[in-house]
């Protein structure tokens, strides 16, 4: 017999499958009227290597890939790489490379490592976006969205170091310092380019509606995220200050949802850098004070969600609307944000939860205005709790006993005769700021000329090449680009005078909006891909990838096909969505290593049997030198080497799996005691690497054991268990075909009289109903389930143990079919056993099975078997079996006649195709 060996099987299916040109996408023509699946994993970044956590996003696009071409279709499952960005020029600081050097190199190595994984890639249309051949589309398409006006310049905020000289990227800033210099970052306005993304709000909302193949989730952080509130903005007037007086404004406009609670107003309050704020500050020192307080607390909205409300009274009073004999106080409070609706609100403590908050502290009144329905106005109070949902008006004069929907028209009916307001539509959606002070990402093609202004670089010179030329180091940080000696000087496109170039590049957010639509043509020169290619592509059947970039990423790419479909670029999709379906994976978790507890156990490298397929069992050597310590069992080794590989250091040796390099370089071990389960990452020293992996256990083990274990929405958890499980499946189906030394019957055969009947008849209904759910399963992203399924189905196999005819055609049956519902998640162990089991050409494109729909149809029911209520078993029995034969095998079942031992049975009562039911004592 021959054990099962991945080291030769695994290159050799993957030359076969490389030869043979299987992985290409067909065009249009060829394809000869298959459909389509476009199946896409969101490109991974080039940041160095590969590990077993990333892998898991790759193999559920790869199985969903190879089971539709299996299912006929006409597949394109490209890849790509998100090349550009901060690590590189990191790197090239800290490391002396060049960003262009080490993205490539890392391009290469991880290239190398996703091939190693068998996946079904149409290598062909390798992309990578800092390649000009990619990048020069992009300033074209740069170009026609600014003559289309979605493009345009505006002065923003951006993080300032005074020390660096140079902008700061928001994850450059670390607890309000330069990540850097370590000085107080400031902020500063600068002229940036901007994306005119709100010019589709309307749309990029509805059409959420339509994407009924998003999980739910990501499709309400979309709506949150483009926020459409509608309300009203009008004005308070400030009291004791004129239209055109010498004291600055004399109003304030408010944005609100809730006009309909204006007469519970008990303040007014501005955002830290409205310009009434600033102008206050400048007198009075706490309001000063105030705005540093509240900058430092962070700016995002989460952060300000977080923080304790506070503020500052500015002296200022504004009269009511509704009534100029009531005049409100004016705050500077730290929870209005500069950057929505007006900088500034009503405070409103009985109906809104920061109003309440606010007012609590700084002892505002809290006035109720909406009573609950079904509340009594005598005794309802909102003094501890605030009451935010509809109602009906109260205490409110002429909105009394309107309810809140027909209030709030009627006090923007009053606001509007009163010249104050207006109804608006508010949205959160911002437009896109693209603007990067950075060399390593996309250069914009603009031109700044003193006579002309800013000027389009014509189209005939893309691309504006990245020069290589460039230094980086810590005496001169900011950008490259700017200090260039020649690079950005040129003459203007207009006038021909001297000019310079925009030394700003693109926000890699834009390399990874349309770089799945260049996947339709990724090698065309003259246009960013044919329309018609595009059109038929387009949009991607299914996306797979991390829910973080739920909201960016994916608004970023429905703005792009807009985009392009208005500037004529695309032509379908017709509704500029570009993912039909979405899938977000969880990830791949382990334990960390935290506390080391020293001990000299030395760990001989002649304690290793170099031939032993299966490495040591390390984790239990662990175990026993943490209990003679005291510690906790839990625990890993950390081996330290002499040198691995031209690397001398030390490797977390997960679970005690060796390499056997490194069994032959070990020099001592150290125990960590685990610490929390958490996210592979390399910054946790949680890591486990595929190569290395791959070289221990092959690709079909990582790529079978990160979808087995838990649902693929959810996290796994890496273990040594589940990676021995994977192996031994993998072991055992190969010994099962072996074993079975014969080829097997094709779905054309006709099966001999006696496999209807018995339990050949069993494995081959089992068989057939694995085909069904499988492919249902995987249909549905049920990975996990399917994988169940053939464990039972292997199972089932290896119990049939016949030597007859009838026994040999229904295992080789199931082997058969076996092999073929493994083979989009262990594509190499399926071929090899699919060869040996004399299958014809290769099984990767082979048809799918097709379920025999008489031997599929369940004519059998599973009927649970308690006992005094507690479920003891069950038991499979004919559809409508008599009562007697039922009571008699669940009375027979092994644990159920074990559990009842030395009881006596009062009653079984069966109910019929459901339950038994026994009672005992
Ligand atoms: C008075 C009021 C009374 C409000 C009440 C709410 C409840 P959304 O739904 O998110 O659009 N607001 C307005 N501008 C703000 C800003 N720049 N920063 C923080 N909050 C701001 O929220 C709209 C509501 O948020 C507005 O309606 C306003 O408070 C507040 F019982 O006005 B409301
Ligand atoms: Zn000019």
């Amino acid at each position: 017999m021959s054990r099962y060996n991945h080291r030769e099987v695994e290159p050799k299916w993957r030359a076969r499958w490389a030869a043979a040109g299987i992985d290409r996408a067909l065009s249009p023509e060829e394809a000869n009227g298959k459909p389509k699946a476009y199946v896409l994993e969101m490109f991974p970044y080039p940041s160095g290597r590969i590990h077993v956590g990333h892998s898991r996003n790759y193999t559920m696009g790869d199985v969903v890939a190879r089971f539709r071409r299996s299912n006929g279709y006409n597949v394109l499952h490209p890849m790509g790489w998100d090349a550009f960005g901060l690590p590189a020029e990191n790197a090239a600081i800290e490391k002396n490379v060049h960003p262009k050097g080490w993205t490539y190199d890392n391009i290469d190595a991880m290239r190398e490592q996703l091939k190693l994984l068998g996946l079904a890639i149409d290598w062909s249309r390798e992309i990578a976006t800092c390649d000009a051949s990619y990048y020069k589309h992009q300033q074209a398409i740069f170009l026609a969205f600014w003559r289309k006006g979605l493009v345009y310049r505006k002065k923003q905020k951006v993080n300032w170091d005074p020390v660096d000289n140079t902008v700061l990227a928001n994850e450059q800033v670390v607890d309000g310092k330069g990540w850097r210099s370590g000085a107080p970052v400031e902020t500063r306005e600068l002229e940036q380019w901007m994306f005119r993304v709100t010019a589709y709000a309307e749309d990029l909302l509805t059409a959420i509606g339509g994407l009924d193949k998003w999980p739910d989730k990501v499709r309400l952080m979309q709506s949150n995220w483009i926020g459409k509130s509608q309300g009203a903005r009008f004005k308070f007037d400030i009291v004791d200050r004129e239209p055109g007086g010498t004291s600055g404004e004399h109003q304030i406009e408010v944005f609100t949802t809730r006009p309909d609670t204006l007469f519970g107003a008990s303040f007014v309050a501005l955002a830290a850098d409205h310009p009434l704020t600033k102008q206050a500050a400048i007198e009075n020192a706490d309001v000063a004070e105030f705005i540093t307080r509240a900058q430092s607390l962070g700016t995002s909205e989460a952060d300000i969600e977080k923080a304790e409300k506070f503020g500052v009274d500015l002296g200022l009073r504004v009269k009511h609307p509704f009534d100029p004999s009531w005049e409100l106080p004016v705050w500077a409070a730290n929870f209005v944000l500069s950057q929505y609706g007006t900088g500034a609100l009503f405070g409103c403590p009985g109906h809104d939860e920061r109003d309440h908050a606010f007012a609590s502290t700084y002892k505002l009144p809290i006035i109720p205005v909406v009573l609950p329905n079904g509340e009594d106005a005598a005794t309802f109070s909102v003094a501890d709790k605030p009451y935010t949902d509809d109602g009906v008006a109260y205490n409110s004069r002429f909105l009394d006993g309107l309810g809140s929907r027909a209030a709030i028209a009627r006090a923007v009916e009053e606001l509007v005769k009163l010249g104050a307001g207006e109804a608006t539509t508010q949205w959160r959606l911002r437009d896109w700021g693209v603007s990067r002070q950075r060399y390593w990402g996309c250069p914009i093609p603009a031109i700044h000329c003193e006579k002309c202004g800013v000027v389009p670089v014509p189209e005939s010179d893309l691309p504006i090449a990245l020069p290589d030329d460039v230094t980086f180091d810590r005496e001169h940080p900011g950008n490259p680009l700017d200090r260039h000696p020649t690079w950005k000087h040129t003459a203007c496109p207009t006038c021909g005078g001297k000019a310079t170039r925009e030394t700003d590049t693109l926000d890699t957010f834009v390399d990874s909006s349309w770089y799945f639509a260049r996947f339709t043509d990724p090698k065309n020169e003259t246009s960013p891909f044919d329309q018609k290619k595009a059109a038929y592509w387009l949009p991607v059947d299914q996306y797979v990838g991390g829910v973080e970039h739920a909201v960016l990423h994916l608004l970023y790419s429905r703005f792009f096909t807009r985009g392009l479909r208005d500037c004529g670029y695309l032509e379908g999709p017709a509704n500029g969505e570009p993912f039909a379906s979405l899938f977000t994976q969880g990830m791949v978790v382990h334990e960390t290593y935290r506390e080391v507890v020293p001990f000299t156990h030395n760990y001989a490298a002649t304690d290793f049997s170099k031939d032993d397929p299966l490495p040591p069992d390390e984790p239990s050597r662990a175990r026993s030198v943490a209990e003679a310590l005291g510690k906790s069992p839990h625990s890993a080794v950390v081996l330290e080497f002499d040198s691995v590989a031209g690397a001398s250091g030390t490797r977390v040796a997960m679970g005690g799996w060796l390499l056997p390099e490194e069994r032959e370089s070990l020099k001592a071990g150290r125990l960590y005691l685990t610490g929390d389960i958490e996210k592979m990452s390399k910054s946790k020293k949680n890591v486990v690497d595929l190569s290395e992996f791959i070289t221990d256990f092959g690709a079909d083990v990582a790529r079978w054991f990160v979808l087995s274990d838990s649902p693929p929405e959810r996290d796994v958890e890496w273990t040594a268990a589940g990676v021995k499980g994977a192996w031994g499946f993998v072991q055992r189906v190969w010994t099962l075909v072996d074993a079975h030394g014969k080829p097997a019957p094709k779905a054309t055969d006709t099966p001999p009289n006696r496999a209807a009947e018995g339990e050949s008849l069993a494995l081959r209904q089992l068989a057939h109903r694995a085909i069904q759910s499988v492919t249902d399963d995987i249909e549905h992203f049920r990975f996990n389930v399917a994988i169940a399924r053939c464990y039972e189905l292997v199972n089932a196999i290896a119990k049939l143990k016949g030597d007859d005819e009838a026994s040999i055609y229904a295992r080789g049956e199931a082997l058969r079919i076996l092999a073929q519902l493994i083979s989009p998640y262990m594509p190499h162990l399926a071929e090899e056993c699919w060869e040996t089991l004399g299958g014809e050409g290769l099984l990767a494109i082979a048809p799918w099975p097709v379920a025999d729909p008489q031997l599929a149809a369940r004519n059998s029911v599973t009927l649970p078997i308690q006992v005094n209520g507690k479920k003891r078993g069950e038991i499979e029995a004919p559809k409508g079996a008599p009562e007697a034969d039922v009571r008699e095998m669940a009375l027979k079942h092994p644990s159920v006649a074990q559990f009842l031992e030395g009881q006596t049975v009062r009653k079984v009562i069966v109910v019929a195709d459901r339950i038994v039911n026994i009672v005992a004592n």
